[in-house]
């Protein structure tokens, strides 16, 4: 009998601070693979529409409190693995996902803020782990010009030193670092020859064992 093969897609996250252009640069990596003719799904963390997002919007703006940074943390793990099944279907359908941020901002924030290391890496464990990382980085000073901070909770310039100490100490082999000082073009053709340099074809684990 014949089995009928499908190309399996792939799982690229973008991380970065703030104000490093990352957003951005997720729809023009999804719209030069569509170029490409690959599907692509656009997919960003916290997802605010799925029900603990919601929660986490909410905090976000400042309109509920939670009653400990524990129960936030757990609450953008959970608005994780409530994607999680998506995730791996869309990826063995043979669709690209660009995702913007994912666990490594969950555990970045959750340690510059405070908590604890080993139990902020647990609630993660399991997740689809991506092919690839791009870790956007920018230098404050860049990051300042390009306007100023909202109004929600999180947004200030001493967490994000923390935040991007710890990304840092998160970076493997799998991660490729972007200089995001560049402009929106020159950043993207950065970006684009890495994705040229087939990272993505490699076999693929679902556990996020690095984190363990
Ligand atoms: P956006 O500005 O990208 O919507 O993020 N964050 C994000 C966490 O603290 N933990 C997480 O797991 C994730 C995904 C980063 C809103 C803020 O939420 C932070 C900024």
């Amino acid at each position: 009998f014949q089995k009928t093969m499908m190309k399996r897609g792939a799982f690229i996250v973008l991380e970065g601070l703030d104000r490093s252009g990352k957003t951005t640069q997720a729809k023009k990596l999804a719209d030069w693979l569509k170029s490409r003719g690959e599907t692509v799904h656009l997919m960003r963390f916290p997802d605010r529409d799925e029900p603990f997002g919601k929660v986490i919007d909410a905090y976000l703006k400042k309109e509920i409190e939670l009653a400990s940074p524990q129960a936030l943390h757990l609450a953008f793990s959970l608005n994780r693995w409530q994607k999680a099944g998506e995730i791996r279907s869309l990826i063995s359908l043979g669709t690209y996902i660009v995702c913007d941020r994912y666990c490594y901002s969950g555990v970045a924030y959750s340690i510059a803020s405070g908590l604890d290391e080993k139990w902020v890496k647990c609630a993660d464990i399991g997740l689809p782990q991506p092919d690839i990382v791009l870790r956007f980085d920018v230098d404050t000073d860049v990051a300042a010009q390009r306007g100023g901070f909202g109004d929600e909770r999180l947004e200030c310039n001493e967490l994000q030193k923390k935040v991007l100490i710890e990304m840092k100490k998160l970076t493997d082999e799998r991660w490729k670092i972007v200089n995001a000082n560049d402009s929106m073009e020159g950043v993207h053709n950065q970006r684009r020859k890495q994705e040229e340099m087939g990272k993505m074809e490699g076999e693929y684990s679902y556990d996020i064992e690095k984190m363990s």
